[in-house]
């Protein structure tokens, strides 16, 4: 039962607040829930919920309607190694492709939305609108952390989606 209400505030909650309210410790209930890789928790009144990890990007479509697009970019709790493993936060970009190219070859035609300094346990929203097209959702950060160099992108920070 517990557990229900932690997931809906998560899922509702446009993050700061309840990230700020649990700090860094939470003893009651366990944010870190494991729900399990890839599968993502659309937030509510999001078009497009995206998951950000070490190190994926995951949408909970792939496919959208063209037009205003509500995004909500969810840097959850429970994907572990934020302790001099990189990932302290991250960035969430939608990039038109290129013709013809594809996502992981920095081949953009434009940046349509850049939500930054997501950190762990934040929620940040934005809205964009989208033309039909291939887009690539990325991270750019390049990060130090624990005197090693993280570059989310080459860690495999991007994926594509469709917009009809
Ligand atoms: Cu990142």
């Amino acid at each position: 039962m517990r557990l229900r209400t932690w997931v809906g505030l998560l899922t509702v909650a446009v993050a700061g607040t309840v990230a700020a309210a649990c700090g860094g410790g939470d003893d009651d209930v366990d944010m870190d829930m494991d729900m399990g890789d890839g599968m993502v928790a659309p937030v509510a009144g999001a078009d497009l919920t995206v998951n950000l990890t070490n190190w994926a990007i995951s949408p909970t479509t792939r496919e959208l309607q063209s037009g205003t697009i509500k995004v909500a970019a969810v840097h959850p709790r429970d994907h572990g190694g934020h302790e001099s493993e990189g990932g302290v936060i991250h960035q969430l970009v939608i990039g038109k492709l290129k013709p013809g190219a594809k996502h992981g070859q920095s081949q953009f035609e434009g940046l349509e939305l850049n939500l930054t300094d997501i950190k762990v346990g934040e929620t940040k929203t934005g809205e964009v609108e989208l033309e039909p097209g291939e887009y690539e959702l990325a991270c750019l950060l390049v990060e130090t952390d624990g005197g090693k160099t993280y570059d989310h992108y080459k860690e495999g920070m991007h994926t594509s989606i469709t917009v009809k």
